[in-house]
Parts: C-alpha cells; sequence; structure tokens
C-alpha cells in the first residue's frame, strides 16, 4: 500500500517540473540568440565580452561591428522579477568600455555610466556587475563609454525580465528587434561612427532586408514583438493585415485601459515599445519601417534625381568616366535601378524578392508568415492565396 504516497510524491515531482519548465515563453531574438547563465548560489550569472565581431547585414555585405559575445546585437538577457543576477563583462575592445542596464531599476553603483558611478573598464579587464530585478519589461543593455561610437559600431541588447506572476492570457510567441542606423560607405566595411543624419544602412537586430529572418507564428497564437532603439532617429513600425495594441515600454506595463488599436508603433529614441496581436488572419504580411529611406540600403543620398529625364544607356557609364561611383536615379523612379553595377561589399538599394517578383525593399522590412498547421517555427515559403482571393489584371474597368 505504498503505491499512494509514491504516487503522490510522482505527481508533485512533475507539477514542480512543469512549472519551473514555463516559468516563462523564452522571447525569440531573430537573426540573433539568447545569453545562456549558470546558477550558482541562487544568483544568476552571465558572461559578456565586448569585442570587435563580423556581422553579415545580408548575403554578400559583411561589416566590422563591434558586440558582445561574437554578435551585434548582442545576445538577449532574458531573467525573472525577483532574481538576483551577476554579470562578468570583459572588454576585448581596444578602447576602454562600460555596460549600463537600460530601464532596470538598481542601485547607484551598478549603473554603468563610466566616471560617474564606476571607472572605466579599460581594455583586458573584467568588471562584474550584481544586483536584484525589481520590476518587469523589456529592457535593454549598451555601453556608457564613448557611446557614440560604441553604439554607432553595433554595441547593444535587449534584457527582458519576466514577470514573476505569469500573465494572463499567456504570450505564445515574443519576438524582440533592435533598430539600428549605420553609415557604411559602399566598398567599405567599417560604419562611420561620425555620421549624425545621413544614414545608409537601417537595420532589424544589425540584419537588412532580404538577410532578415521572417518571424513565423502559428494561426491563432498571441504574439508580442518588441522593438527598441538606440539609434539617432525614431522609427515608426508598421505591420499589415493586423492592428496590434501597444501593452508595454521599457518603463513598464501599458494600463489596458489606455491602450488602443494601432497599426504603426513610434519607437522614440532611447526607448522600447512592446505591441501584441492575436495572428488570427493567415498570410505573408509585410512588417517595415514607415520612414521609406528606412526601407532602402545604401547609396540613398546624393544622388541626382533624374526622374522624368531621358537617360540613354551609355550616359551613366560616361558620366561615371569623370566621377566614380555616379549614380543617378532611375528616369522613372528608383524601381528601374535594381540592375545596376555596384561596388564591393555593399547592397543594391532595393532589393529582395518574393513570389510575384521584386519586392522592391531593403533595410528594416522583414515579412510575418502566419500559417496554420505548421509543427516547426522553420520558414514555410511564400503564401499561396487560396484561388480566386487575389489582386489580378483585367481587360478594362467595367463600363
Ligand atoms: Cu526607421
Amino acid at each position: 500500500m505504498k503505491l499512494l504516497p509514491r504516487l503522490l510524491v510522482l505527481i508533485l515531482v512533475l507539477c514542480a517540473k512543469t512549472a519551473f519548465a514555463q516559468q516563462y515563453v523564452p522571447v525569440v531574438t531573430p537573426n540573433g540568440s539568447t545569453l545562456p547563465y549558470v546558477m550558482k548560489d541562487g544568483v544568476k550569472e552571465f558572461r559578456l565580452t565586448a569585442e570587435q565581431v563580423k556581422r553579415e547585414f545580408a548575403p554578400g555585405m559583411i561589416v566590422n561591428a563591434w558586440g558582445y559575445n561574437g554578435s551585434s546585437p548582442g545576445p538577449t538577457i532574458e531573467a525573472v522579477e525577483g532574481d538576483r543576477v551577476r554579470f562578468y563583462v570583459t572588454n576585448k575592445l581596444p578602447e576602454r568600455t562600460s555596460v549600463h542596464w537600460h530601464g532596470i531599476l538598481l542601485p547607484n553603483g551598478q549603473d554603468g555610466v563610466a566616471g560617474l558611478n564606476q571607472d572605466h573598464i579599460k581594455p583586458g579587464e573584467t568588471y562584474v556587475y550584481e544586483f536584484t530585478l525589481r520590476q518587469h519589461g523589456v529592457h535593454m543593455y549598451h555601453p556608457h563609454s564613448d557611446e557614440m561610437v560604441q553604439m554607432a559600431m553595433g554595441m547593444m541588447g535587449f534584457f527582458v525580465v519576466h514577470p514573476k506572476v505569469p500573465e494572463v492570457p499567456k504570450v505564445d510567441r515574443h519576438f524582440v528587434v533592435m533598430l539600428g542606423e549605420w553609415f557604411v560607405e559602399p566598398g567599405t566595411a567599417t560604419p562611420n561612427p561620425m555620421v549624425m543624419n545621413d544614414f545608409n544602412l537601417f537595420t532589424f537586430n544589425s540584419r537588412v532586408w532580404p538577410g532578415t529572418d521572417p518571424w513565423v507564428v502559428k494561426k491563432g497564437e498571441r504574439v508580442r514583438f518588441s522593438f527598441g532603439n538606440l539609434s539617432m532617429d525614431s522609427h515608426p513600425i508598421h505591420v499589415h493585415g493586423y492592428t496590434f495594441e501597444e501593452v508595454g515600454t521599457d518603463g513598464g506595463v501599458v494600463p489596458k485601459s489606455a491602450r488602443r488599436p494601432e497599426t504603426t508603433v513610434n519607437v522614440p529614441v532611447g526607448s522600447t515599445r512592446t505591441v501584441e496581436l492575436v495572428a488570427n488572419v493567415e498570410g505573408d504580411w509585410a512588417f517595415h519601417c514607415h520612414k521609406s529611406h528606412h526601407t532602402m540600403n545604401a547609396m540613398s543620398h546624393d544622388i541626382p534625381n533624374m526622374i522624368g529625364v531621358a537617360q540613354p544607356p551609355a550616359l551613366e557609364d560616361k558620366v561615371r568616366s569623370l566621377l566614380p561611383g555616379y549614380m543617378a536615379m532611375g528616369e522613372k523612379g528608383m524601381g528601374d535601378m535594381m540592375e545596376m553595377g555596384l561596388p564591393k561589399n555593399t547592397l543594391p538599394m532595393m532589393t529582395g524578392t518574393g513570389p510575384f517578383g521584386a519586392i522592391e525593399m531593403g533595410g528594416m522590412f522583414t515579412v510575418l508568415k502566419v500559417r496554420a498547421g505548421i509543427t516547426s517555427y522553420a520558414d514555410p515559403g511564400w503564401y499561396q492565396n487560396p484561388p480566386g482571393t487575389g489582386a489580378h489584371k483585367v481587360d478594362a474597368p467595367p463600363p
């Protein structure tokens, strides 16, 4: 008759395991990763190495960036409200650095503003930060030591603190996307941190379309998207086919009574914005910054406006023999520039093809792919519209 107590113990163990496993739904960092940790005496211990990294913005274009643990943005930190966290930060950069935990409530000496709260971390040195998480929300981390250069070179990452009491309704999928602006002169590979406005590459997690992974979700899932912005401009991020609600900022949760439906969320500099939708309509839905220059790649500046001007095929070559690197806008718009010759290590302004041909976008653009009946989040390919439901050509409008 010892079966019953044994069964009870088994049930308790299973419940505890389930509770631990379901403590939070891990976030997804498209084209990125999550920072592992180890438990040491009840403290979650993480390691960050500030270092130079090579980042492929899209196939064929490599940028000499700076980041953490081999990537820009750095890996996403995840923890739970109430956790004690410890970070060993090692500096392998050619210059000094520090880490500021942006939006996190902590003791003054942990805030990471070099010169104000601590010494700069010199090349080769390791510093330790330790604090208890007293809030939940989507926050960030970045240097506060020569930050103009270090952030322009790509040093930033997410710091997601999950609530201690799981939310209802539960979120099935949560994407975190860092918005970035860069100036990389075509033909070169190192970002120019001196540029203040004239950026030429705009990134989701330091990737540009068509190098951005699609965001894949199952039909019916409650999906959350968090955008972080440590660039120099605001980015109005727009979804097609849905409305979403803004549910959080890096100040915390937006009260239900203050939420409103939107299709675009403006993400100001130095902020995060979290929006949520229920993915109940299948399809391939564009998700992009609505500043049209930000869905372009390099060379969107300082080119003559030739719309409406006839350009015989040889004209550009002739001008280029006088002015190396000369490029003009196409005579009917930019759509006809897709095929022109490019310097090495850069990308066409508008690129990426879909099931119907050229999508004519670059930069901060990707596709939200909502599918019924998928069993994995691997790219399911392009959506097939049910017959008779797509826009199509007709001979003429009816009289
Ligand atoms: Cu933008």
